[in-house]
């Protein structure tokens, strides 16, 4: 499946939001990908709440329909206060914008391409458009396409609003010096409780692209002092990460290790037979698959392969399991990609592992966050997302923890660091109830004060090797 790209410059989009006002708008459909037909279009933006339509022609306009309502092919004609029409001519320095006239509807709501009386796109199943100048909206025809009517591209794209900043952040973040050393600190003296196992190991897993590689070089980065970039991060059609890695933390040059190992997995596309397999992610949890595994979307690893880990004890397993999701991309996620984090759900869940979602990329998910990162537990939207996740995903919200991770900068900065740091202490947290939560298989064998670290005979043991995991 190709990525689908906006063709939209960054100017074209500064002046299509100064229209819509303080919002975010996501691509739902492009004619030059997904077809230029009626069909095509309904398929992607019936039922999605407000929308804008962007056209383009060979006259350099860019012009369109924005609509509060949804299109639901009822034939009906659905008025709507909030609709208009504009258009960002080429070279123009303020777009137009037209409201519909006095009392009569904004669109006609058939089955064929959107209809708005004076502007009818997707004419005849074609590149075209119809222009009536007068019908529900009026505007000189110059203006709005340059009488052009013959179009080069046609997007339209859910618009979401953003809205403010809370008065009182959702969950109380300490912005210090101080904090982040404590941070710092604490997570290089954790000792888990097992003292057969020497350091958490943490799976990162989530769709191509949701930055699970950047936040492991993040994390390294953190505790480096400097930018890193061990693991091979950016944009493609398929997951950039096609091995399976384990990656150790050292704190600073040639310093000791962080008792964390964050592993770093392909990511899972939408379709059973292309990215990350999910015998294979069964396989990953059970502490079966070797560094630098080279995955494979249609063969899982057999048993009786070379590279399966028969043997593997409490330190092979994965002990936390962190589902990683770009928060720009949350109203995207598909039934299908939902059904499959479903689907790995129960399996995490079968195996007692349990998990964090990690909502990556808050900058470039709201702007209030992107002009200062303090603000992520302010933002309405960041929480809507939140909320949105923790409903989809059935993980309760305080597993849901928000992340900016180092995409483009070139030197540390304080914020960045203590929200990736209290995302990691949690994960170290999260570690430790996994072991609590083992159970014994058989207690005439283990020796309670042999497995702990600590003398607390109270806690559930279990035993060595982790052939109940
Ligand atoms: N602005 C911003 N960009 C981010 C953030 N996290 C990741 N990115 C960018 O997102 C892109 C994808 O990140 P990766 O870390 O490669 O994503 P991945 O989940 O490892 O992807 P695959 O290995 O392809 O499955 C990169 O260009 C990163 O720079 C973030 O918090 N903020
Ligand atoms: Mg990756």
């Amino acid at each position: 499946m190709p990525v689908v790209t906006s063709s939209l410059s960054e100017d074209q989009q500064k002046k299509l939001l100064s229209l819509l006002g303080h919002v975010r708008i996501h691509l739902l459909y492009k004619a030059s990908v997904h077809g230029f037909t009626a069909l095509a279009f309904h398929n992607r933006c019936d039922i999605q709440g407000p929308t804008v339509i962007v056209a383009y022609n060979d006259g350099g306009f860019v012009f369109g329909a924005y609509t509060s309502q949804d299109y639901t092919q009822s034939g009906a004609k659905v008025s709507d206060e909030e609709a208009f029409l504009y258009s960002i001519s080429a070279g123009g320095s303020k777009p137009l914008r037209v409201a519909g006239i006095n009392r009569q509807c904004a669109f006609t709501d058939e089955a064929t391409g959107p209809n708005y009386g004076a502007l009818v796109f997707l004419h005849e199943n074609a590149a075209k458009i119809i222009s009536n100048p007068g019908e529900n909206f009026t505007f000189q025809a110059a203006e709005m396409h340059g009488e052009d009517l013959a179009l080069t591209e046609f997007e339209v794209y859910r618009v979401e609003g953003l809205g403010d900043l809370l008065a009182k952040p959702w969950r109380n973040i300490c912005w210090t010096a101080e904090r982040r050393q404590q941070l710092m600190k604490d997570i290089q003296s954790y000792n888990p409780e097992i003292k057969t196992v020497q350091q958490a190991r943490v799976l990162l897993v989530g769709p191509v692209g949701a930055g699970k590689s950047t936040f492991f070089n993040s994390v390294n980065s953190v505790f480096r002092g400097n930018m890193t970039s061990q693991a091979i991060a950016g944009t493609a059609g398929k997951s950039v990460t096609t091995q399976f890695r384990t990656y150790t933390i050292k704190a600073g040059k040639g310093g000791g290790l962080v008792p964390l190992i964050l592993c770093d997995t392909m990511g899972l596309e939408e379709n059973a037979e292309a990215g990350l397999n999910i015998e294979d992610l069964v396989n990953i949890f059970r502490g079966h698959i070797k560094d630098r595994y080279q995955l494979n979307p249609f063969t899982p690893l057999q048993m009786d392969s070379p590279g399966f880990k028969k043997q593997a004890t409490l330190n092979d397993v994965i002990h936390c399991v962190v589902y990683v999701v770009d928060t720009c991309k949350v109203s995207l996620l598909t039934q299908k990609m939902l059904d499959k984090f479903a689907d790995i759900r129960k399996k995490t869940n079968n195996l007692g592992i349990p998990q964090i979602l990690l909502m990556t990329k808050v900058d470039e998910a709201c702007p209030l966050v992107a002009e200062d990162l303090k603000n992520v537990y302010c933002s309405v939207y960041i929480q809507r997302k939140a909320r949105e996740l923790s409903e989809f995903f059935g993980i309760p919200l305080s597993c849901v923890l928000p992340v900016k991770s180092y995409s483009d900068e070139l030197e540390l900065d304080q914020d960045i660091d203590i929200l990736l740091l209290t995302a990691v202490q949690q994960m170290l947290n999260y570690t430790d109830s996994f072991f609590e939560n083992q159970v014994i298989e058989d207690q005439e064998v283990v020796d309670h004060q042999e497995l702990y670290r600590s003398n607390d005979l109270t806690r559930p043991v279990l035993s060595g090797q982790a052939k109940h995991v």
